[in-house]
């Protein structure tokens, strides 16, 4: 495979960008290869500057779950840039976009747009914070809720990914009120929630985790969690950030039927553009500026693009039966992994919900951070170089995702079960 020009062009960014990359897992530093440049991607196939081309099961960590360059998207883009980017100001494009999102998310009442999911989750904890007069955060050891100061505590996505324990520059003062606990552990939960020493603002949670590899909640796990912040008094966040349209059109509150008091969306909801939202019950979210004391802001808020990609979006996924066919898609794809990883020389564990799942290389169950963490990094590591090799697009880390979308089709699907079951071969031994 040439590789050429995406070499020139990572020593060319390595001069001016940290790493290289503007987002660390991007550099692929866990995967033993150095990253290759993107020129254009259009359904599931994305083509690198050399003219690779690539079946994509990143879809940019979760936004395309159309499929890249939908025309759908690509239109209310270009159509709505044709009148202004940017404007400081309100537009009917924002209005239209939640009123969509309260309709199709279960517990959204109010909803306030941000830039990322970062901004989502970070104004949610502090509107938490602000609401209850509380401090403390519990979130769970594996999970990622993105880089602001209170996550950065037993991380999940590019920081267990990096190997690295937190980040220096977050202040001890910020994380003594950060408390991370084990997933799926309803016991060390309960006295958790219960401990009289805490004052605990609110519970962080990925309803199902995606920063860890794919680990699905054991049920009693999310129910106990909404039990038990209801008696006490403690908000309930659900980082859908991954999850939200992509697991239902109401995210993992509607596939699971348990609604937590504030969700935080992304990826998604941009349609690839940068866009997150935090929302929840009216009482709540009407705590946030200028409506109440609670401040959060933002200069390219409800930008005018990102609101027309994400109506256009959401509208599609809206349409009757599309997540039947990305169930179907999904789970016959999943099957055939299973298959193969059944016959695999070496412990697998496939986690699967929806059309996002994780090949772990490790003995079953993973079901919390430190059984993901038993996984064969190294191996995983060759198995993304041969499929990258054959042809096939993976997420550069053992910790992460992969996304099967609308715009896989069966030949694309079986081509990737292919070259899986050659990559296997390939790293059986050792
Ligand atoms: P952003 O700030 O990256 O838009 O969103 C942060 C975030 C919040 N919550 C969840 C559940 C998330 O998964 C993320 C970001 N996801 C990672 C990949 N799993 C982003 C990839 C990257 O950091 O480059």
């Amino acid at each position: 495979m040439k590789t050429e020009l995406s070499a020139k062009f990572f020593a060319r960014a390595r001069k001016s960008i940290p790493g290289g990359v503007n987002s660390p897992v991007r550099a692929c530093k866990s995967v033993g290869c150095d990253p290759l440049f993107v020129s254009k991607a259009r359904g599931a196939t994305i083509t690198d500057v050399d003219g690779n081309e690539f079946i994509d099961f990143v879809g940019s960590w979760g936004p395309m779950i159309l499929g890249h360059a939908h025309p759908a998207v690509v239109e209310a883009v270009r159509r709505t840039a044709l009148d202004g980017t940017s404007f400081g100001a309100p537009t009917p494009l924002e209005v239209e976009l939640a009123e969509l999102v309260c309709d199709s998310v279960p517990s959204l009442e109010k909803v306030r747009f941000v830039n990322s999911g970062t901004e989502a989750t970070m104004s949610a904890i502090r509107l938490a914070r602000g609401y209850t007069g509380r401090n403390v955060v519990v979130k769970f050891d594996g999970c990622y809720h993105g880089h602001a100061d209170s996550f950065l505590v037993k991380a999940g996505s590019g920081v267990i990914t990096l190997g690295i324990p937190g980040s220096p520059g977050v202040p001890e003062d910020i994380v003594k009120n950060t408390l991370s606990i084990p997933y799926n552990d309803v016991e060390v939960l309960e006295q958790t929630l219960r401990d009289p020493a805490l004052a605990i603002a609110c519970v962080i949670v990925e309803p199902v985790a995606g920063n860890m590899g794919v680990i699905v909640p054991e049920l009693d796990f999310l129910r106990k969690l909404r039990e038990l912040t209801s008696e006490l008094g403690i908000i309930l966040i659900f980082d859908e950030v991954i999850t939200g349209f992509r697991l239902a059109l109401g995210g993992a509150q509607e596939r699971f039927g348990i609604m937590p008091d504030l969700t935080c969306l992304g990826k998604i909801i941009g349609g690839g553009l940068p866009v997150g939202a935090y929302g929840g019950k009216k009482e709540i979210m009407d705590t946030v500026a200028p409506e109440g004391p609670v401040y959060q802001a933002g200069t390219l808020s409800g930008n005018p693009l990102a609101m027309a990609a994400g109506l256009a979006l959401v509208k599609e996924l809206r349409k009757p039966g599309f997540y039947d066919e990305l169930e179907e898609k999904s789970s016959r794809f999943a099957e055939g992994l299973q298959r193969i990883a059944d016959n695999a020389p070496f412990p697998t564990a496939l986690n699967r919900i929806g059309s996002m799942m994780t090949c772990f290389f490790t003995a079953g169950p993973v079901r919390d951070f430190a059984s993901a963490m038993q996984a064969d990094t190294e191996r995983y590591g060759r198995y993304y170089r041969h499929m990258l090799a054959g042809g096939v697009w993976l997420a550069p880390s053992q910790f992460e995702a992969a996304f099967v979308s609308a715009a896989h089709d069966r030949a694309q699907l079986e081509t990737a079960l292919n070259m899986t079951e050659s990559s296997f071969k390939k790293i059986a031994d050792r």
